[in-house]
């Protein structure tokens, strides 16, 4: 297990730890990444905070199997392939993961070895003086399609404790995008034109592009300074908004106390249709770069 930590001649710098990938600091002249003070870091469970890697599934798996909420990419250890003062690059092989096991499980390594499944992720983060991008690369190295989602599940800082004062914290961009709220069960309207996201107690909502839009750019707007969130990727690019509120974060145990008021998660995915079949030989990607403006 190991941190690998980014320097830039202007100051700036990031961590990323060798456990699911996982950037856990990008900063600036301040920390734009939140990391729960109780996040377990040992590779026992996923790392609560930084940009955890979702793949295969965003959420529990659908197919009665024993994949891990989110899939595995978050959950194995990545090989540090090469780095720079300022890039890093990690792998993961399918083949090297011992993914959720189940006789229905489509991911199980016996069913992976006898469908022929196999993927090659490849996860690539360069520092900028006052930007970090992050690029997931999917490969089908198999003889088998296989249905897949990706999202890059990161958690932003808040400062101030600010996350639940909405004329001072709120995303903008996502309007007209349509919303499945997970929370109120609601679906089917879309965020209104010119309308921000501010949130409200427990918020988890699926914002999805209008006109499969493969790309978005987001602001995400707190007190001390603005982030613009810009994503792009091989399919259609969602968008998840996520904060547990209180009595939710109170029961995660990596959640330290008040941490809700902390962080806000906005979480591009290429979630459409729920799946993307990646048929043998295919790619997917999905890249998001977050900017810093500091603007106070
Ligand atoms: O991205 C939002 C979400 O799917 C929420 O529903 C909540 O489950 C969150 O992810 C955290 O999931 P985790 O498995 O990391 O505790």
């Amino acid at each position: 297990m190991t941190i690998t930590t980014l320097r830039h001649s202007s100051g700036s710098s990031c961590k990323i730890h060798s456990f699911g990938a996982t950037v856990i600091s990008f900063a600036t002249d301040r920390e734009h990444l939140f990391l729960s003070n109780d996040a377990i870091l040992d590779g026992s469970k996923a790392i609560r905070g930084g940009i955890p890697l979702v793949f295969p599934v965003f959420g529990p798996s659908t197919a009665p199997s024993t994949m891990p909420q989110h899939g595995f990419a978050r959950v194995n250890h990545w090989d540090l392939i090469e780095s720079t003062e300022t890039t890093a690059s990690y792998t993961l092989r399918l083949a090297d993961v011992t993914a959720g096991r189940g006789e229905h499980n489509p991911w199980s390594i016996e069913e992976v070895a006898k469908n022929g499944i196999d993927v090659l992720l490849k996860y690539e983060v360069s520092l900028g003086a006052d930007y970090l991008l992050t690029t997931l690369t999917v490969q089908n190295t198999g003889k088998t399609a296989f249905d897949m989602e990706a999202l890059l599940h990161s958690y932003f800082a808040v400062p101030e404790k600010a996350t639940h004062d909405n004329s001072r914290t709120f995303i903008t961009g996502l309007d007209r995008y349509s919303i499945v709220d997970k929370v109120t069960q609601e679906s089917g309207h879309a965020q209104p034109e010119g309308e921000p996201v501010v949130i409200s107690g427990e918020t988890d909502r699926v914002y999805d592009p209008f006109e499969g839009k493969t790309s978005a750019q987001v602001q995400l707007v707190t007190p001390q300074r603005n982030l613009d969130i810009t994503a792009e990727g091989s399919n259609a690019i969602s968008c998840v908004v996520w904060n547990p509120g209180k009595e939710k974060a109170k029961a995660m145990p990596d959640m330290h106390d008040g941490a809700h008021e902390e962080f806000v998660c906005v979480e591009p995915g290429i979630l459409t249709d729920r799946m993307i079949r990646l048929e043998p030989g295919d790619e997917a990607f999905l890249k998001q770069t977050i900017k810093a403006i500091v603007n106070k």
